[in-house]
């Protein structure tokens, strides 16, 4: 895979921009330093941010409607490992991948660790499945998982989850990562109370055979499939679950998962302040779950979100290692693009929040001037960074223009003589 983004191939494309973007970081970083902020300092931050891809993103994705199979889409998880080094190679900001089981069930996950550092890549937090039935799987999941009324359902969604946390420590991953579909299509269908006393005891089980230096990631979603009532259906009910199951369990924030306006930084606040957040699935929204591109649709609120987020970095908030991770279904994109352009866009609200002038914002919320506070997040907000951005990418060995890199490898056109179609979608509706 690589040769095709070999050094001189990236010298190369790299060249064609260098003049630009030493121009315009020259004159950013005037602008900067008139702000007292040392744009190398920026950049060196920029080049240490990385967000994890997830495993099940590369493939193209579909609605409950269609799927539209893309050229050359990946198989299996070696073919996998290939895309998502063609995305780290080209934005050096994603150099771990977040495996999803089953679907990314091998004999030998030890090979796949190899295959995975043989590309640069290594791994990030492991997701279980109990939404879907696998072939042979002795009982259904159509009632529920580890909420289900059946004891022995439940103990089969437990087992699953223990053997993610052994292929975890094959794969040499320090997460666990928990969505359930449980929920009810009708009123009165399910017991609430006796649902979340099922989970809990359930995730206690799994809880118990986390190992020392593993955290438990909780991940909430409203709504879909279960569309009246979901057991974890917003961060309140997750919080309480990760507080009852102990200090390694967390609550994590996947953007799509909330109901319509609400105000998702200040529940990334909130969990900053009780040590209890675990990280994100970034993707964006219009209407629901969509899993549109991080940023196409909000990249204010993503970045009010990395305001919260530098805000606990700049304090030293106690225990603060949020695991960043991109969770997102691409229809109609190629799903490399759409990967390198969201990982950039996340990185991007990264950077922004760096230049908010902090100690002026304080001085604004001391003296009580609304106006000046927002118009200092405005200013951070709408600075171009994108030559910090290019920069940080050139000095860690990536691309200048990570899409039209990529487009002129002609990649998918290359390899789809190796990679025929398969009918059908390892991956479901993501
Ligand atoms: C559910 O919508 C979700 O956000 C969970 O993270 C799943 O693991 C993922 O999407 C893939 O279906
Ligand atoms: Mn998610």
């Amino acid at each position: 895979m690589n040769d095709f983004f070999n050094k001189d191939f990236l010298e190369k494309h790299n060249q064609q921009f260098q003049n630009a973007i030493d121009d315009e970081y020259e004159a950013l970083g005037r602008k900067l330093a008139r702000q007292n902020i040392k744009i190398d300092d920026v950049t060196a931050a920029a080049q240490n941010f990385s967000i994890a891809v997830p495993s099940w993103g590369v493939g193209t994705g579909g609605t409950r409607f269609a799927r539209f199979p893309g050229l050359a889409e990946p198989r299996n998880i070696m073919e996998k490992l290939e895309d998502c080094a063609v995305i780290n190679t080209l934005t050096r900001a994603t150099p771990e991948v977040s495996p999803h089981f089953p679907w990314d069930r091998v004999d030998d996950l030890a090979e796949v660790r190899e295959r995975a550092s043989g590309h640069g890549l290594s791994f990030a937090s492991v997701n279980s499945n109990t939404f879907q039935d696998q072939d042979g799987q002795p009982l259904s999941y159509k009632f529920g998982s580890l909420t289900h009324a059946d004891e022995a359902t439940r103990q089969q969604a437990i087992a699953h989850n223990l053997d993610c946390i052994e292929y975890g420590k094959i794969l040499d991953a320090k997460s666990l990562t928990v969505w359930i579909a449980d929920g009810s299509n009708y009123p009165g269908q399910q017991n609430f109370t006796h649902a979340l006393e099922n989970y809990l005891e359930s995730m206690h089980q799994i809880y118990g055979q986390l190992p020392d230096d593993w955290r438990l990631f909780i991940e909430h979603k409203m709504f879909e499939p279960a569309f009246y009532s979901t057991v974890i259906q917003d961060w309140g009910t997750s919080v309480l679950c990760a507080m009852e199951l102990g200090d390694k369990a967390f609550s994590l924030v996947d953007l799509g998962h909330h109901a319509p306006n609400v105000n998702i930084e200040m529940i990334v606040a909130r969990l900053i302040q009780f040590n209890k957040l675990a990280g994100f699935h970034f993707n964006d929204s219009k209407y629901g779950d969509d899993d549109l591109d991080s940023g196409s649709i909000h990249p204010y609120q993503q970045f009010l979100v990395f305001n919260e987020l530098v805000d606990a970095e700049h304090r030293g908030a106690a225990g603060f290692d949020p695991a960043y991770m991109l969770d997102q279904s691409h229809n109609v994109t190629d799903p490399i693009e759409s990967l390198m352009n969201s990982a950039i866009s996340v990185q991007r609200s990264y950077v922004q929040a760096l230049l908010v002038d902090r100690d002026a914002l304080l001085d604004c919320q001391q003296n009580c001037d609304p106006l000046m506070a927002s118009n200092i997040l405005k200013a951070a907000f709408e600075t171009d960074v994108s030559s910090i951005l290019a920069k940080a990418r050139v000095l860690s060995g990536g691309a200048a223009d990570p899409l039209s890199c990529y487009r002129d490898a002609a990649y998918r056109t290359n390899i789809a003589a190796d990679r025929p179609a398969v009918t059908g979608s390892g991956s479901g509706i993501v």
